[in-house]
Order: C-alpha cells, then structure tokens, then sequence
C-alpha cells in the first residue's frame, strides 16, 4: 500500500482521526438559502467574486485555519488574501505552542498571524484555550488546585495578550467522547477539576475579554447524536443558569466514514435556537470532482440557511498542506488552483467566477506539489516492504518538488500497541507520548528537484498490523 502525503508544515495528527467516526446520511435535502443582514469588512476583492466577498454579501465570513510557516510562500498569502476574510491559527495559539513552559509565553508566531490578518481586515478565530491534546506534559501532570490555576492562568494570559484582538474564542475544545455515551472526555481536566471546569474556563475567558464571543468547539457534533445531544444539553444548562457562552463551533471534518448528516442543518438550527451563534470551525470533505463539490455546496448551504450560522472556516488552503493530505480535502490545489469545490461553494454563497486564477478540473489526486510557486516542497509516501507475523517494514520516500531542498521532516504516528525496534537512514525525535516520531535526515537532505530519498523502520505490531500514519513533509 502507498499512502501520497505532501508538503507542509503541521504538527502531529490528532488521535481523534482514528477514532470511530459516526456514519450518517449523505444528502442535503430540506437545505435553503436565506440572506443575512449585516455588513463585513473584509480583504476578499471585487463583490461576490471570492469567497470572503460572497460571504460577507450575506453578513457572514468565510475563513482558513493559517500555518505561520507558510505565509511567506506567495501563492499561499496571495491566495489567502484574496480569497478569505477570517482566518484561525492552525496549531499557533495551542497551549503547547504558546506556553510550553509554565508561565513562560511565546506568541511570536500566532501573533504573525494576527498581524497578517489584523493588516488584511480579516478576522480572527483564536484556537483553543482549554484542549486534552497538545497540552504540554507539565500541566497533566498537575496537581488540582494548581491545575485550576494553571488553566486560569493560561486562559487570562493568551486572552488578554490578544484582547480586542479576536472575533471569537474557541475556549473549551473537544471535551466529550466519541460514541453513545454522552460523557465527558477523560482529560487532566476532566479527570482532576470535574465537569465544571468547562464553566470555570468560560466565565474566566469573559472576565478577561468581555467583547471577544466565546465558543464551544468539537467534532463529531455535526449530526444529531449523542455527542451533539451531550453537548446541546450543557449549552442549554449554561444559557439557563448564566454561564457565559456565546457560540458553539462544529468541526466538520467529513470524508467517506464520516459524511456529511443529513439533519447538519436541522442540527445547526437548534444549537441557534438556544441563544447562541453556530459556527462551522475546520470544514474539510474528502474527495474529488462533482461529488465533494456537491458536499461542500450542501454545507455552505445549510450555513446560509440559519441565521445564527455567522461563519464558515475551512481547515486549510491547499490540499497539500491539509492535514489529511492524501484525501485532498480543500478547496484549492497543490498549485493554487481552484478545484471543483471552491466553484460549488463560491455559487453556494451567491458569488461568481471573475475569470481569474486557474481552474482544476477536479480530478482528484494533488499529491504532486510546489510546481509553479518556485518554493522549497516535498512529498512523502508510505509503503509497508516486508510484513511478518507480529511485525512489518515501513518505508517513506520523499520526493522534493520542483526546487532542490537541503533539509526534510516527516511525522511518523504509530498506531495503538504498536512499537517501533530500529529506524534506518533518518534521524529521530520522540514525542512526549512516546507514538509520535520526527524523522530527519541522517545524511540525505539534500535532493535535487524531483529527486528522491527514504526512510525506514521496524514496527512490532503487538496485535495491529494497520500502517502507520505518516504525516506531511517539511522541506527547507
Ligand atoms: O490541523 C492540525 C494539525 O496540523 C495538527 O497536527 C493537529 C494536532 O492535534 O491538530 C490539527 O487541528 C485539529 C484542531 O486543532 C482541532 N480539531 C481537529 C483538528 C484536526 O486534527
């Protein structure tokens, strides 16, 4: 098996897309558009011919998670400027990004991004404040009454760093299980503070930003299901007994397992009907050609039809800095072109083509990238050469693309149970979980364009014999 992975920047992946995705319904009946009220500043040009413009005709924004390291390719920022007037730092405002030491801050590259986007009239989505993952080691390991602390601390540092800064806060991100359970997520939250230290987080953030509107986030919300129910519940019990909350984001990150639900309006609708904004957060659909163009139309769609849908973000300009790559889940290409699904979404939020930018014709694929922008990319591909009982051989191949590169880093995630016995022609740094391994190079980082290298290792399968995920290549 050969999984394309391409060029970017990001962190390891979230556990979470392992996890059992609800399977729903496929389909957009009962969707209708409506016309909001409010006028948006924002960069997107000529009206209705890009994206932040045609949505901001009906009040609302249309935004990209932002990679710090990518704003300086030009394809990516010219792309970013025309195109989208609200962006949300991908991994930059995370607790491990900002605050890695305790009560030792660094901003630099979040703030890069809101400078970014604060000199392009766009608005920002801070992400996140209070998350289990990416949470450096030193506050899980924390006792109680200092984790409350820790968390409070944390909450009214980056917010004030930032007041007046963001349009909205994802303030508690992710805190319910995946399934019927309905419960909370285990977490050192969770499991030290009890269910109130969402509450504790919220009245927090507005004692430090009474202006900035605080969300809920999660994924798996998208439908009517347990979870979402789970959640709609303690937005009911917040709005009825005072607790400050403004909004609740809704991932939805969709592919084949995970579609989009039939009833996501119907969904989003009665989250509205409770007082609160509903914001679609990290929209990406796997895919290609008419079938995702059709799934993204159907979610922009459901949007418009609430009023109380403020927004759109989807996770990510082009597929190859998407963090599932190899489902080519966005709206532009490698190249920057515009796929199938910018077109459908553009028509969705009343907007039209102005002719420029190129057009793909929405084949799929898009695993081949940097041809045309001149900067430094790679791609990354995955191949098990040898399996054994209780073991195999993985192999990455990294091909730089149409510039030489002098440096690569790959992400390799193990999965559950497994181990890894020896790596070969990289070299590698662990994660604190001990799953996550950083591989560069040893002694090949230097590849002419359109040359290749490769890695290898032993995987101890201890039961799972899936293929490791391997996340995007990092070229320099
Ligand atoms: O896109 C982000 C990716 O670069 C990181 O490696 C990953 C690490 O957890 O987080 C991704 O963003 C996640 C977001 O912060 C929360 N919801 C799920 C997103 C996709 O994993």
């Amino acid at each position: 098996m050969t999984i394309n992975v391409s060029d970017a920047g990001g962190r390891h992946r979230s556990p979470f897309r392992t996890f059992a995705r609800r399977a729903l319904a496929l389909g957009g009946a009962g969707l209708v558009s409506v016309t909001g009220v409010v006028a948006l500043s924002g960069s997107a040009q000529a009206a209705g011919s890009t994206l932040g413009a045609a949505a901001a005709g009906s009040g609302r924004y249309f935004g990209t998670a932002v990679a710090a390291n990518h704003l300086g390719e030009s394809g990516y920022a010219t792309t970013l400027d025309t195109e989208f007037n609200a962006v949300t730092p991908e991994n930059e405002m995370k607790w491990d990004a900002v605050e890695g030491t305790r009560n030792t801050f660094n901003f630099s590259n979040a703030d890069s991004i809101v400078s970014h986007a604060q000199s392009k009239n766009m608005k920002v989505r801070g992400h996140t404040l209070v998350w289990h993952s990416q949470l450096p080691s030193w506050v899980s390991g924390l006792a109680a009454t200092d984790l409350r602390t820790a968390m409070n601390n944390h909450i009214t540092q980056v917010m004030t760093h930032y007041k007046g800064k963001i349009y909205a806060w994802d303030v508690v991100n992710e805190a319910f299980q995946d399934g019927s359970s309905g419960a909370r997520r285990s977490s050192p939250f969770q499991d030290k503070l009890g269910d109130g230290f969402i509450e504790e987080a919220f009245k927090t953030a507005r004692s430090v930003d009474s202006a900035a509107k605080l969300c809920y986030n999660d994924y798996n919300t998208d439908g009517v299901n347990a979870k979402s129910n789970a959640v709609y519940n303690m937005v009911k019990d917040f709005k009825a007994r005072g607790v400050p909350i403004d909004c609740v984001g809704f991932q939805s990150h969709f592919n084949s397992n995970s579609p989009v639900p039939s009833d996501y309006q119907a969904n989003l609708q009665r989250f509205a009907d409770l007082g609160v904004d509903v914001q679609i957060t990290e929209l990406d659909i796997e895919g290609s050609g008419s079938a995702q163009a059709t799934n993204y139309s159907n979610v922009v769609k459901a949007c418009l039809a609430v009023t109380r849908c403020t927004g759109m973000t989807v996770w990510g300009i082009p597929d190859k800095y998407s963090w599932r790559a190899s489902g080519t889940p966005l709206l532009f290409d490698d190249n920057y072109g515009k796929k199938a699904a910018y077109t459908a979404v553009l028509t969705a939020l009343g907007g039209s083509s102005s002719g420029g930018g190129t057009t793909d014709p929405g084949t799929g694929g898009g695993t081949d990238p940097g041809t045309g922008t001149g900067s430094k990319t790679c791609t990354a591909a995955y191949t098990a050469t040898q399996t054994w009982q209780g073991g195999f051989n993985g192999q990455v191949t990294i091909t730089a693309g149409s510039a030489a590169i002098t440096g690569w880093s790959v992400k390799v995630t193990l999965g559950t149970g497994q181990t890894t016995t020896g790596v070969w022609n990289g070299t590698t740094a662990w994660d604190s979980t001990g799953k996550v391994m950083t591989v560069t190079p040893s002694y090949n980082g230097s590849l002419a364009a359109g040359a290749s290298t490769s890695f290898g290792f032993t995987v101890q399968a201890n039961g799972n014999t899936a293929a490791p995920t391997v996340s995007v290549c990092t070229a320099s």
